[in-house]
């Protein structure tokens, strides 16, 4: 009677694998993990501490994700936020709340340019890379820098001012995290992500 009731669940659970496996390959994430994340939180040093502002944390590996629309905003002479992360996928749009034209290039990966536009009008791009940065800039005020930081999974983190941040909803498994600085790296490091659990991981990036 067991060893009869066992065979079929043996069976199911080896005619499953394969196809569990291609669900995570291809980075679809099974409903079941989808309300059971976990988090992922820590803090990361910067020397020199000047360029901390500037620093992402993300998982590498899973995608999926994106096709959302993230918005950058160009306002007294600035972008706005100065670092912004979004999901390949996503579209990234560019506005003007200045009373002056503006313009958005980036010489960084395939580069994009979306010419020279007027004051309450916007401009999109969606980024062709990922895991990537693409520092922004204008070409009629030299001054302006801003960056786009794309993941391939929605699991990122702009760092706070002092450093720390935060991850939600993750689904549980073992990763790898990264940090994204345009100046300063350090090397990634494995993290293990439990349901309802919290991981802590600290970064010192350095030149
Ligand atoms: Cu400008």
């Amino acid at each position: 009677m067991n060893v009869r009731s066992n065979t079929p669940g043996r069976l199911v659970g080896k005619a499953l694998a394969p196809f569990a496996l291609l669900a995570m390959a291809s980075g679809y994430w099974s409903p079941a993990l989808a309300g059971g994340g976990g988090t992922i939180t820590g803090k990361v040093d910067a020397s020199p501490a000047k360029y901390l502002e500037e620093t992402v944390v993300y998982l590498k590996g899973p995608s999926g994700g994106g096709g959302g629309k993230a918005t950058m905003d160009q306002k007294g002479m600035k972008f706005i936020p100065h670092v912004l992360a979004v999901t390949a996928g996503d579209t990234v749009e560019f506005q003007n709340h200045d009373g002056v034209d503006h313009n958005v290039f980036s010489t960084d990966n395939e580069g994009f340019n979306l010419g020279t536009f007027k004051p309450n009008e916007s401009r999109s791009f969606k980024p062709a890379k990922s895991d990537v940065a693409y520092g922004t800039l204008c070409s009629v005020h030299p001054e302006m820098l801003g960056y786009v930081f794309v993941g391939a999974n929605k699991y990122h983190a702009v760092v706070k001012a002092d450093g720390s941040f935060t991850i939600s909803d993750v689904p549980p498994g073992d990763y790898q995290l990264a940090v994204w600085n345009p100046k300063l790296k350090a090397a990634d490091q494995a993290v293990k992500v439990e349901a309802g659990g919290t991981a802590n991981v600290s970064f010192s990036i350095k030149r």
